[in-house]
């Protein structure tokens, strides 16, 4: 595509890639603005990730009432969670409540994905094209793709040839799946292979699950939400966000003021039990202060999760294979669970370690590893992402001079504020690479994020401004400063999507510094203090 290819094409202010829970807001804001805006999605509905993962068993890890969005008082008001964590069908239904009541399809266009963006340099505009050849324009374009969004289907040889069900969990289909009776496989125990395999265990006729790396699981102690605690919460979610908005994460968990090192043995037993008999995100959040920073700090929380495993799974053998030994507690992204152990305690339910009989090939009946054959109706998929750059890499985005974003990040992502990048103007990344909003609940840092991008075209409405793009040197600077400060965190030295490995995917071999790990007060923090000084580190023009 050129920018300046000939042909009528749609105009429009603002051009949002994506209609998940980024681009839903980001559409309400700026029509706020008075701006004309077009959010294309290939979905055929909005929701994003709670669209696309109907898989079974999704589930949120962040409190129900702490995801919604907080700008709203109506929405907080009328909506009901029915559970302290929303099942996917329930947290789709709300994302589609709030496009109701903000009126946001009229301006969505649904079934088109973008497949290039090009700026033209002439018109400060970008033309972006959509899968079809579809194309339009726009001053503004912001991409509200999602970090995890991008389904990576391993490249086990033979996978198109088998003859039963095949389903990759980030695309499940819409239409009920039937595990009765079933012989199911389950590759990849990642916290979507987690919530799968426990679900798919209670109904399926025989499961194996192919484990290639296992992690530690905690309990989600998920339950529902009665009237009285339904009235309680909606009577303090000022509270409750202003409780997320000062923790690293922004969940209602904060991290414990002490070092697992400074107290007695008995008294930090005594602190991770109660955490693992908390819900949700405690022992990973709320936990003491170094355990994701200090290596001693974090064998004493890796030695009681190695308990926990060996406590609740009764095969002795089966615990072991089940033991994570390659990384500490917390260094990937911690699932959470709900019987996930107890699920290898069925007759119905087999482990394979991959690592050790590694899977050769997908045959048409099932599946070969190096030592033996198996027969399946079918095959699972929870074999992640293309993390974080996935949802940028498949669109064909160029800025000045033709210059294609792929390439400039090739070595690993270059951003202002996981926000913008230098030589592609007036274009905006909400939840991009670099960003905070990555290692956040991930509501409550879109809405920063969001907020801070509608500041900004106010901002250049108001001063008559066409263009808006960061130097190079803020570009160098704010990489740097993310390079920095994620090495004093320990998942920054284990593979995980955290670190943009998927060993899937050949240009993901690699670790990258890919996430803001200096938490969201600090994030905002910088994002509030370059506006305040008139947006330093841009070049407005
Ligand atoms: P993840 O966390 O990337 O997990 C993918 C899993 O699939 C992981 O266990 C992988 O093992 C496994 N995998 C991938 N390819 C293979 C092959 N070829 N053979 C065997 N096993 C394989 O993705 P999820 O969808 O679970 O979670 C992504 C995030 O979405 C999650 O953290 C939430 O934030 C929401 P590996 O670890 O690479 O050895």
């Amino acid at each position: 595509m050129s920018a300046a290819s000939e042909g009528p094409s749609e105009r429009y202010d603002a051009i949002i890639i994506g209609a998940g829970l980024s681009g839903m807001y980001q559409l309400h804001r700026l029509r706020e603005l008075g701006l004309s805006v077009r959010v294309f999605e290939a979905g055929d509905g909005v929701g994003g990730t709670w669209y696309w993962n109907r898989y079974p068993g999704a589930r949120f890890d962040s409190e129900s009432w702490t995801y919604g969005y907080s700008f709203n008082e109506e929405l907080l008001q009328e909506w009901d969670w029915s559970e302290h964590f929303s099942a996917q069908p329930e947290t789709l239904r709300y994302c589609n409540f709030v496009a109701d009541k903000l009126d946001l399809r009229r301006d969505m266009t649904f079934g088109s994905r973008v497949v290039a963006a090009a700026f033209d340099e002439a018109e400060n505009s970008w033309e972006i094209e959509l899968q079809g050849g579809r194309r339009a324009r726009a001053h503004f374009l912001i991409t509200a793709v999602g970090p995890l969004s991008t389904p990576v289907w391993p490249n086990i040889p033979g996978i198109d040839g088998f003859a039963g069900e095949a389903y990759h969990t980030g695309r499940w289909p819409h239409e009920p799946v039937s595990f009765d009776g079933k012989r199911v496989a389950v590759i990849g125990t990642g916290a979507t292979g987690v919530q799968t395999i426990t679900e798919v265990a209670k109904t399926v006729g025989q499961l194996t699950v192919f484990q290639r790396t296992p992690n530690y699981c905690a309990p989600l102690h998920n339950s529902p939400i009665d009237a009285e605690t339904q009235r309680k919460i909606k009577a303090s979610y000022k509270e409750i966000f202003e409780t997320c908005r000062n923790t690293f994460g922004c969940f209602i968990h904060e991290a414990d003021p002490r070092s697992a090192l400074e107290v007695s043995d008995e008294e930090r037993e005594a602190f991770f039990e109660k955490l693992y008999g908390e819900p949700g995100f405690g022992i990973w959040m709320g936990n003491f202060r170094d355990l994701q920073i200090n290596p001693a700090a974090n064998a004493t929380i890796t030695a009681f999760m190695h308990r926990k495993i060996r406590e609740r799974v009764n095969d002795p053998r089966i615990a072991e294979m089940l033991i994570p030994r390659d990384h500490g507690f917390g260094t990937r992204r911690l699932p959470l669970e709900s019987g996930y152990y107890e699920a290898f305690n069925r007759d119905n339910v087999e482990l394979i370690d991959v690592r050790k009989a590694p899977i050769e090939a997908i045959t048409p009946t099932g599946l070969k590893t190096s030592d033996a054959e198996y027969d399946f109706d079918m095959i699972i998929y929870a074999t992640g992402f293309d993390p974080i750059t996935g949802g940028f890499d498949r669109i064909d985005i160029r800025g000045i001079d033709g210059q294609r974003l792929k390439d400039k990040w090739l070595g690993g992502p270059k951003t202002f504020l996981g926000l913008q990048i230098a030589g592609f103007p007036n274009m905006m990344t909400l939840v991009g690479p670099h960003n905070a909003a990555i290692f956040c609940n991930i509501p409550r840092c879109i809405e920063q994020n969001v907020d801070w991008v509608t500041d900004l075209i106010r901002y250049m409405r108001e001063n008559n401004y066409q263009r808006v793009a960061p130097t190079l040197e803020a570009e160098e600077e704010w990489t740097a400063h993310v390079h920095e400060i994620g090495q004093y965190l320990l998942f920054s030295q284990i593979d995980s999507w955290m670190t943009g490995v998927n060993k899937n995917l050949p240009g993901k071999q690699e670790r990258a510094s890919l996430v803001y790990a200096g938490g969201a007060p600090s994030y905002r923090a910088r994002c509030d203090d370059v506006a305040a000084k008139g947006y330093k580190g841009f070049e407005l023009s």
